[in-house]
């Protein structure tokens, strides 16, 4: 069964074989995570990303890391929280397992996600890290190539948050 471990970090800064970008359906950049990836990946992202003709919400597409020490980027485009009566909850989970679909398909072992949706798009952080958690784990049983996921959170709410669900809460306040 495949690690999967949550941490908080910057995700540019990580040296896996792909990392997740919480895009937009244009995949030409914004705020948040997108922006931080743009950066960090150079302007040859942005020239790749504008051939690739968009991204519709729930899918995912690949490309090169350029600059970041991941090899490869997945672009994903998560939904806009708009109540949760719109499919928000079906388009997330989508984008976990095309993300990991794309990656097993490509013989990736280690793939880092950030928290889709959940900043700029407001989707509600306890349950976007549900979704993601759940479906990760039920994805994994059919996806043999892939050893090591990583949910990457930026604050220590959401480490906190993913801790708690991946079961990695150690113990304090035990004297014996
Ligand atoms: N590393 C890891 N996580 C980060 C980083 C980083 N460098 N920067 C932010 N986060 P968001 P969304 C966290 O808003 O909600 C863009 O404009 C952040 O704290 O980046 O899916 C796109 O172009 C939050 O937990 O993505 C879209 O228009 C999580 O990443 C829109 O935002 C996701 O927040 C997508 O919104």
């Amino acid at each position: 069964m495949p690690i999967l471990r949550a941490l908080q970090a910057d995700i540019t800064t990580l040296n896996v074989d792909a990392v997740v970008n919480a895009a937009n359906s244009s995949l030409l950049g914004g705020g948040g995570v997108d922006g931080a990836i743009h950066r960090a990946a150079g302007a040859e992202l942005l020239a790749f990303c504008r051939a690739l003709g968009g991204c519709g919400a729930g899918e995912a597409r690949i490309t090169p890391g350029f600059r970041l020490p991941a090899r490869y980027i997945l672009h994903t485009v998560g939904p806009v929280w708009q109540g949760g009566r719109h499919g928000e909850a079906a388009l997330l989970a989508a984008c976990y397992r095309n993300c990991l679909e794309l990656a097993n398909a490509r013989q990736l072992a280690t793939l880092a996600f950030p928290c889709v949706s959940a900043g700029i798009y407001r989707y509600p952080p306890d349950t976007a890290a549900s979704i993601a958690v759940t479906t990760v784990r039920a994805a994994l049983e059919r996806l043999p190539k892939l050893k090591e996921i990583i949910f990457c959170c930026f604050s220590p709410e959401d480490l906190r948050r993913y801790e708690r669900l991946l079961g990695a809460v150690k113990k304090q306040g035990f004297t014996s």
